[in-house]
């Protein structure tokens, strides 16, 4: 079995290899940061801690109350809220910690369709379908690259949900919560927010303020633009004890049991970072999304929205139809060193062959890359998909690119560490 091990670990010496040669730009991910990921590794992976700091089931649990009591604090503070659950080990978890808190099976909740960008927590197949909640689709409003504000208000008030789904992952443009909320109060509706993508870029005052334009409920995936640990959060600003305690007995024991110490510990870190570093950086990164829109489009390429500054995000969409469709496209450009995924794009009706890609910003900018970059970026595009350059080529260009990039920044520690930081261990066994 040693030569299984061996194996093991040379898989993923050789993805990390490869990632540490490409150039990552699927928008949902991020590298953690050398301090967050020291904890990721610690004794806080072996225990249990089932509970709320200072009422555990277990013994031992003195050093995770603390560690989970400062992560509670650090979250209300970079999100101002004054409610916070670190309990969901995932988006999706915390999505259905908030459908089992908030809605019943068999009523209508508020939603954006998959096709508009929404995430699949909201299909029948993914948390809305678990719950048995029957979702009620807002309007789009292809102009604005949103959901149209009026239709949505039209919807709501005849469908009379108590919750109202805000958020997608193929986030562009800030939602019109402050046109909304009106309608939200007027119905008796808890407004809820899955901002699992540009949780870091409103940590970092980039984006829009949920909680502060009509919305009481956050949950979200704690590793896009927030560049943590894969884990979950709640967040929330409410005056009513009751919502706190359905979300609470929701996030525990409804929907985990253990809530996974040792990712709760590295979400800690990265909030402290995000305090100190996270500012700069969700500037950086939504500059960057603009840079790399802008140097695609003056190659030809059709960046959605081009009317609208293309993005206030990490993100960025594509049609590829002239260069082959989403599938192919995003195949030859992952052969190219360019890791990025298809996806729907408003207007497409197969979700297996979609006409777009989606791209981010917030693994390279997380290694220090800026604008000029993103140009390099665009013209590695421009090479493969327009000029007929081979993928062997472009590839070597994009890991020469890279080469300068591999270290993390934005954390304490920057610098120190990146693609190499598995190796725990130096020797086979
Ligand atoms: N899978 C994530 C994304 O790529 O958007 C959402 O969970």
């Amino acid at each position: 079995m040693a030569g299984t091990v061996r194996s093991l670990r040379n898989a993923v010496r050789a993805h990390s290899a490869r990632f540490e040669s490409a150039i990552p730009l699927i928008a949902s991910e991020n590298l953690l940061s050398p301090y967050a990921k020291e904890l990721m590794v610690s004794d806080f992976h072996s225990r249990y801690a089932e509970g709320k700091p200072g009422e555990r089931y277990y013994e031992g649990n003195e050093q995770v109350d603390e560690v989970e009591r400062m992560c509670l604090d650090l979250a209300r503070r970079v999100f101002r809220c004054s409610f916070a659950d670190v309990r969901p080990i995932s988006g999706t978890v915390a999505n259905l910690a908030v459908l089992k808190a908030l809605a019943e099976p068999g009523a209508p909740v508020g939603t954006s369709r998959l096709a508009d960008g929404a995430h699949i927590s909201s299909a029948s197949f993914g948390a809305f379908g678990l719950r048995g909640v029957k979702p009620v689709y807002y309007p789009w409003d292809p102009a604005k690259m949103t959901i149209d504000a009026a239709g949505t208000c039209k919807v709501l008030k005849e469908a009379r949900p108590k919750l109202a789904l805000f958020g997608l992952s193929l986030f562009l443009f800030p939602m019109p919560l402050q046109e909304i909320a009106p309608t939200l109060e007027e119905i008796g509706a808890v407004g809820w927010y899955d901002a699992a993508h540009v949780l870091g870029l409103i940590a970092g005052g980039e984006f829009q303020d949920p909680l502060r334009e009509g919305v009481s409920v956050i949950s979200a995936s704690t590793h896009k633009t927030l560049p943590g640990p894969q884990h979950g959060i709640l967040l929330g600003e409410t005056k009513d004890p009751d919502l706190v305690k359905k979300l609470e007995s929701a996030a525990f024991p409804g929907v985990t049991s253990n809530h996974h110490l040792h990712t709760m510990a590295a979400l800690a870190v990265a909030l402290a970072e995000q305090v100190a570093f996270g500012a700069a950086y969700a500037h950086q990164t939504v500059r960057n999304a603009q840079a790399l829109a802008e140097g695609l489009h003056k190659r030809g390429f059709d960046v959605l929205a081009a009317d609208l500054g293309f993005t206030r995000s990490h993100t960025i969409a594509v049609r590829m139809a002239k260069e082959g469709g989403g599938e192919a496209v995003a195949k030859k450009m992952a052969d190219a060193g360019l890791i990025a995924n298809k996806n729907l794009l408003p207007g497409d009706t197969s979700p297996k062959h979609p006409s777009g890609v989606r791209l981010g910003t917030p693994e390279v900018t997380r290694v220090g890359m800026t604008e000029p970059d993103m140009d390099r970026i665009a013209e590695l595009f421009d090479d493969l998909l327009h000029k007929g350059r081979s993928v062997e080529t472009v590839k070597a260009d994009a890991a020469r690119l890279k080469a300068d990039h591999t270290t993390i920044q934005y954390c304490f520690a920057a610098g120190e560490a990146a693609y190499r930081y598995y190796e725990l261990v130096g020797r086979d066994p």
